[in-house]
């Protein structure tokens, strides 16, 4: 007995240090359609709602090892996903091993459909499995404190339970039920400990003839909920069926079916049915990456829907499955909400299917439409998509439907033809990218339309142009790592007549810059959005946070100038020094020609048709004072595009970093 207690300590131990690896390793987001995890098997999924996200605890489907059973379940393991948005998924890693089972068998290969409920502080998962001795089920208990674990399992099986599929439900007082299946559904009060039955267990009454298993019972509105796998005669594959009480043992009255077979002929479906923000849904199983083998199953959500009187209304399977997909993330279209006649899908590589699917438009007018995508976060950008032809074709992105808005069009040209989308790869996966020519408002559907022969697309992706500058943000900015002055006040460009730079002569330059352009011209810390007339133009500056060392001034007058070329530009900036800073040299680069001013002084002047280069001209030594130094420019360009950089060096030429950029008036 000894011995056997300082064996199972040492496996618990070194089954919590794998399992804090894991935790530590194995935190891979995944986002999802139908099925929601993409890189491994995972059947049977019970979802719980812990501290606002969904937690998935579902089977793990693996390849039968050799000495196994090659055509039937095969589980080792679990592991535990969550979710806060149901798209996007995170495996937390393995959570309990057959291995780590004290009172399993190490290579039992039988970790069945489990549950996990929290109780009195802790997390209790659920867990069937093959015993060490004799045959058949057992179902165990495994505690943690964290629904990610580690969990550590009950040293003994649960006393008085023979079978699979555990599922427990906690009634509003606090008393727990624990349902399973063998020899039929049957169920029991849990003692306060969550490890072992009250007294003996009973057949739940009332349900339907013909096979049962998987029960998953739950309460709503004052209502208790059996629901259950279940074989309807003749039929010879399992529906998702529910059965309703008063009482949570029943007897119970049968209602119907929630799910009915799939349509593919997998054997098994699997369920658990969860309240998240408001909204019920129905997790399931079906084999979509073993289409060849109905053991190798992968979760998959639908929303479901009550009627008044508490009945629950049919589900239908669907690819899209649930939740919003952002515009900027891979949108699977093979996962549609909907396809005209003739769309198909196909795996990228039958032999890996991990690698997922395409869709088939076989012709001009057929569409697949993809519903839920947020745009909120693209302004204007492009779209990339994947995608292969063997012809010559093209097809369209739509707002909402097939005769919707075009948002982009994209043409694949193949065998050597030319044209803007010249690839010469027929049959050929291409990444194609192309400006969007519309953005739809908030969350919209998409539709791709197949406009020529057929066409195959991956996936779809949209992007935004690179802003180049954003808003400042309310905190302080710093310079970055090499010292660069990237929050900066600009004044909308003010219109120069410039044929060329070759003007920028040092007396031509002190000229235009020593010109009063606005008041204050050479002391003014303005508001973000103060605005400035200059001649017949109204002006305003901006605060902004450039996204490069160099701020791309031609960009932004892109964006709020009245003209790009032929442009003064004033700047202006605060630096904050916490100590005084001696013997520092200003280092600018402009394109073209730009002066600089330390509070008030001029230090710099960079004259002649200038490209940009980084630390392109230095001032002499300067102090930067305690507390706040002004920093001031003007940079003016005829026919180029404008930008400038800047930064203080020390007497070695390191980076100056040690203050802060804080913009306050
Ligand atoms: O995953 C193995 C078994 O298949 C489950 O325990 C059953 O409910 C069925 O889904």
């Amino acid at each position: 007995m000894l011995r056997y207690n300082r064996q199972r300590t040492s496996k618990q131990k070194a089954m919590k240090q794998l399992t804090f690896l894991f935790l530590l390793a194995i935190t891979i987001a995944s986002t999802a359609q139908n099925p929601i995890i993409h890189d491994q098997f995972t059947a049977d999924p019970t979802a719980r709602v812990f501290n606002n996200k969904v937690y998935l605890f579902p089977s793990h489907d693996i390849p039968a090892p050799a000495g196994q059973r090659q055509d039937w379940f095969c589980m080792a393991d679990y592991h535990v996903f969550s979710s806060e948005n149901l798209t996007e998924w995170t495996d937390h890693g393995m959570i309990l091993s057959q291995e780590n089972v004290p009172w399993g068998k190490p290579d039992g290969y039988s970790m069945w459909a489990p549950d996990c409920v929290f109780k009195n502080g802790k997390y209790y998962f659920y867990y069937p499995n093959a015993p060490r001795e004799g045959r058949g089920f057992a179902i165990g208990v495994a505690i943690a404190d964290r629904p990610e674990g580690p969990y550590t399992p009950e040293k003994e099986s649960i006393k008085g339970v023979g079978g699979i599929d555990p599922c427990v439900l906690i009634d509003d007082n606090g008393t727990a039920y624990l349902y399973w299946s063998g020899m039929g559904i049957r169920g029991g009060r849990l003692k306060e400990n969550m490890t072992e039955l009250e007294s003996g267990s009973q057949v739940m009454e009332g349900l339907p003839e013909g096979f049962k298993e998987g029960p998953f019972a739950f309460k709503r509105e004052g209502r208790y909920y059996l629901t259950f796998p279940w074989v309807r005669k003749d039929k010879g594959t399992e529906t998702l069926a529910y059965a309703m009480s008063d009482s949570p043992l029943g007897p119970w009255q049968f209602k119907g079916i929630i799910m009915a077979e799939h349509d593919n002929r997998c054997w098994t479906n699997h369920h658990s049915l969860v309240e998240y923000k408001g909204q019920w849904y129905l997790f399931y199983h079906r084999n979509h990456y073993s289409p060849q083998m109905d053991k190798r199953r992968s979760a998959c959500i639908e929303k479901v829907s009550f009627n008044a009187d508490g009945t629950i209304q049919e589900v239908k399977q669907t690819l899209r499955g649930v939740g919003i997909t952002q515009a900027t993330d891979k949108i699977e279209i093979d996962r549609y909400s909907s396809v005209s006649d003739g769309v198909t899908i196909a795996f990228n590589d039958t032999t890996a299917t991990f690698n997922g699917w395409h869709a088939i438009l076989p012709k001009k007018g057929a569409w697949v439409k993809y519903n839920d995508v947020d745009f909120s976060n693209i302004t204007d950008g492009y779209v990339v998509v994947k995608a292969k032809a063997n012809a010559n074709t093209c097809f369209t992105i739509k707002d909402k439907s097939e005769k919707g808005k075009v948002i982009a069009k994209l043409t694949i040209t193949v065998e050597g033809e030319t044209g803007p989308f010249r690839r010469s790869m027929k049959g050929q996966w291409m990444t194609l990218t192309i400006p969007v020519e519309y953005v739809p408002k908030g969350t919209s559907n998409l539709c791709v339309v197949c406009e020529g022969p057929e066409v195959c697309i991956d996936w779809l992706q949209f992007k935004n142009r690179t802003t180049y500058m954003k808003p400042a943000t309310a905190t302080s900015a710093k310079p970055d790592a090499e010292g660069f002055i990237r929050r900066w006040m600009l004044l909308e460009p003010i219109k120069q007549e410039i044929r060329s730079n070759v003007v920028f002569t040092n007396t031509w330059l002190r000229e235009a810059f020593a010109k009063q352009y606005f008041d204050y011209q050479m002391t003014i810390l303005p508001n973000d959005g103060q605005k400035v007339k200059v001649g017949n133009q109204n002006l305003t500056w901006h605060l902004l946070d450039s996204e490069t060392y160099n701020v791309r001034l031609f960009r932004f007058a892109e964006k709020w100038g009245q003209q790009t070329y032929g442009s003064l530009f004033w700047a202006v900036t605060v630096i904050d020094c916490p100590e005084e800073i001696h013997d520092v040299r200003l280092a600018a680069g402009s394109n073209g020609a730009s002066m600089w001013w330390l509070n008030d002084e001029e230090v710099l002047l960079l004259e002649g048709d200038r490209r940009m280069v980084q630390d392109d001209g230095m001032s002499q030594r300067l102090t930067l004072k305690k507390g706040r130094n002004t920093l001031r420019c003007a940079v003016i360009n005829g026919p180029g595009l404008s930008d400038m950089c800047v930064r203080f060096l020390d007497e070695k030429g390191n980076p100056v970093t040690g203050y802060s950029l804080d913009f306050r008036p």
